[in-house]
């Protein structure tokens, strides 16, 4: 029987990941970087600063600039995607997501969130479920960032899972290598790629039932 269930944020419980594309995409052109959703993809799960470290490296610009001047940029990366998130309500949920998540609590599966992302908690109060987690794993806690499964395990410690008795949901490869690192059962959530290593992978939260997932 499983016990608890860790969600990653963007891409599984809303669909922010296309407003950080956005909003990398448009301060890389700034730096006259070009990067497109290919190499975006390599940026899921990945911390701000992480981020704005791989935009630069393909970009052939890493070592042009102080951590000062990152900060900087990194700041004004988050201010454009905190504006695209201005609108960001409980329609914003992705399908099944409100759903999946009455049913655990039904269930009395405690749930937490494993995300790279700093707006975590803010975006989970613009969508009206923060009070379905029992944990958002703070990302400054961490000494490394995903596929290490030090945020993972964080999870399940914070609501008392062993990690073999807990269930991940991601939409990202980095976070898929996170949550089998972990030693815990791995749903990949996607339409379009393939997250090699997921236990199962399904294109929708709408195809996942609570009381099957926990008898696995
Ligand atoms: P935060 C974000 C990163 O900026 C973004 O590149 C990642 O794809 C995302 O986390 C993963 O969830 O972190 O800027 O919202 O703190």
């Amino acid at each position: 029987m499983k016990k608890g269930f860790i969600f990653d944020l963007d891409g599984v419980i809303t669909d922010t990941a296309k407003f950080h594309y956005i909003a990398w995409k448009d301060l890389a052109m700034d730096l006259g970087i070009t990067i497109d959703e290919t190499f975006n993809e390599t940026l899921k799960g990945i911390s701000r600063m992480d981020s704005l470290d791989k935009i630069l490296a393909y970009g052939q610009r890493d070592d042009e600039f102080s951590i000062e001047e990152k900060e900087v940029l990194a700041q004004k990366k988050n201010d454009a995607y905190v504006q695209l998130l201005a609108d960001l309500s409980e329609k914003d949920l992705l399908p099944g997501v409100h759903d999946f998540l009455v049913q655990a609590k039904a269930e009395a599966i405690p749930c937490a969130i494993a995300s790279a992302s700093k707006n975590a908690p803010m975006i989970l109060e613009k969508l009206g479920v923060l009070d379905f987690f029992g944990h958002i794993v703070d990302p400054e806690t961490l000494k490394k960032g995903k596929p290490d499964p030090e945020i993972f395990v964080k999870a399940a410690e914070s609501i008392h899972v062993e990690p073999q008795d807990a269930i991940g949901f991601e939409d990202a490869q980095a976070g898929i290598d996170g949550i089998k690192a972990a030693g815990m059962y791995a749903v990949g959530i996607s339409e379009t790629e393939i997250l090699t290593g997921s236990d199962l992978q399904v294109a929708s939260m709408t195809e996942l039932s609570v009381e099957q997932l926990i008898t696995i």
